[in-house]
Formats: C-alpha cells, structure tokens, sequence
C-alpha cells in the first residue's frame, strides 16, 4: 500500500478576489513553481499534496482553488461543504481585495453555520514581496483576523516559497491538532509533486428572459 493511502485526506479550500494569488499559492505549494503569465480560474481547479507533520504524521492536502466569481455561483455551497480548512487569500497592495475578503467569510461563515465540526479559518496577506505598494496595514490586517476569528499570515507566492509551505503545514497541523515545535517552524518543508490538477467550468447561466425576473438565483445565504 503506498504511504499516502494510508494517509487522512484534508480538505483545503482556498478563496477570495481574483487576482488576489490564490492559484499562484496554490501551484507554490503543490509543484514549487510560479507561473507569472495570469490565467484567470473559472470555477475550480485541484491541487493534491503530502506533507510530514510532526511526529511523522503524514497528511494529504486536497487543496480547492476556487474561482474569484464563484462566490456569485451556486456552486460555493458544494465548494466549501466539507472543508477542514478555508482561507481566504487578499492581495496586500489592493485594498479592495480586503473588503473582498470580508464577502468571501461571511459567505463561508454562513455555508458552515449548521456544520458540527467548523473548519480551520485562515487570512491570507499574498504578495508580501510587495511592501513597498502595500495598501493593507498590518494593524487593519490583524483586526479584521481578530474580528472574523481568522488564523493572521503573509505569504509571497512569488518569492518565498518557504513562506507558502509552512501556513500549509500550520493549518493541517492545527486541523489535526498536533502541536508545531519551534523547530519544525523553522524547517523546510518540501510537498511531493501533486497527482492530478483538472478544471471544472462554472455552471452555466440561466439566460435572461424578457419579461421575467431575471435576478439570479444564489443559494449563498
Ligand atoms: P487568482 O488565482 O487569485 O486569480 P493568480 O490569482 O494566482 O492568478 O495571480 C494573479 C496575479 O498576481 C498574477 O500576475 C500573479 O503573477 C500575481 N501574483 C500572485 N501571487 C503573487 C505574489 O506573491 N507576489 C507578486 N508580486 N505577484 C503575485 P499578473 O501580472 O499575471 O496579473
Ligand atoms: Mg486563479
């Protein structure tokens, strides 16, 4: 049986603005790349990956990278049930991207208001190799972490790779509740290449009838 088989699954649900660098994270963490040309996601793709937490725990990340539209879709529902962990990626040289953020929890939040076990709720500050067009305060960042109950931490998809691997490995160990030693924090973590990335349109949109209430139907609540 191969390692991973034995393996728990975790369910990683990355959201917010696009453009805010959610696929970027996303290939960071599950095939060490950047890819610099933007391509934007429509719907959902997957990213697969195993990490060693301490202990020798190994867990595999099946990491959703959700469309920025999809918070309009009715298919967020079925994005983020289940998910052992959401974060929610913002872009710190775009303010809006931050108001963004709030839309994107408060759709979470309510997706997950009847679920008996709630996920792990991250903020994800991405670009923080950008500091110099920074729009987001740190204060204004960790306030609205506090406010929301959301787990505070910047990344550069671009540059740090290091930076991107460790809040992977800290929200799985958090899912898992395995304490992360100092040590380990300041490790290395290399991620196994993924196994399968596929894309999964948007639904498609009901077309507008004249004459009809044409609002569209949501079922983000
Ligand atoms: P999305 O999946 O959230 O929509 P993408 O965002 O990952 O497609 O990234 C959107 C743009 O931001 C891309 O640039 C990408 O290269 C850039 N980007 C992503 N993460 C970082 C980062 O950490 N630092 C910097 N400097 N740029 C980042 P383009 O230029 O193609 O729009
Ligand atoms: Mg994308």
């Amino acid at each position: 049986m191969d390692q991973s088989e034995k393996d728990r699954l975790l369910k990683v649900v990355v959201c917010g603005d696009g453009a805010s660098g959610k696929t970027s994270l996303c290939l960071r963490f599950a095939h060490e790349t950047f890819d610099a040309a933007y391509h934007q996601t429509l719907g959902l793709d997957f990213f697969r990956a195993r990490i060693i937490l301490p202990g020798d725990v190994g867990v595999t990340l099946q990491v959703w990278d959700v469309g920025g539209q999809s918070i309009a879709s009715s298919m967020i529902n079925n994005y983020v049930s289940g998910a052992d962990a959401v974060l929610i990626v913002y872009d710190i040289t775009n303010k809006t991207s931050l108001e963004g953020a709030r839309e994107w929890i408060e759709s979470v939040k309510k997706i997950m208001k009847d679920s008996q076990v709630l996920p792990v709720l991250a903020l994800v500050g991405n670009k923080s190799d950008l500091d110099d067009k920074r729009q987001v305060r740190v204060e204004a960042h960790n306030r609205f972490a506090e406010e929301e109950d959301l787990r505070p931490f910047y990344v550069s998809a671009r540059t740090d790779g290091g930076s991107v691997s460790l809040l992977f490995k800290q929200i799985a160990a958090q899912v898992m509740k395995i304490p992360m030693p100092k040590a380990e924090l300041d490790k290395e973590i290399v991620p196994m290449p993924a196994e399968a990335t596929f894309t999964q349109d948007l639904p498609k949109r009901t077309p507008r009838v004249p004459g009809q209430n044409n609002t569209t139907v949501c079922s983000v609540m």
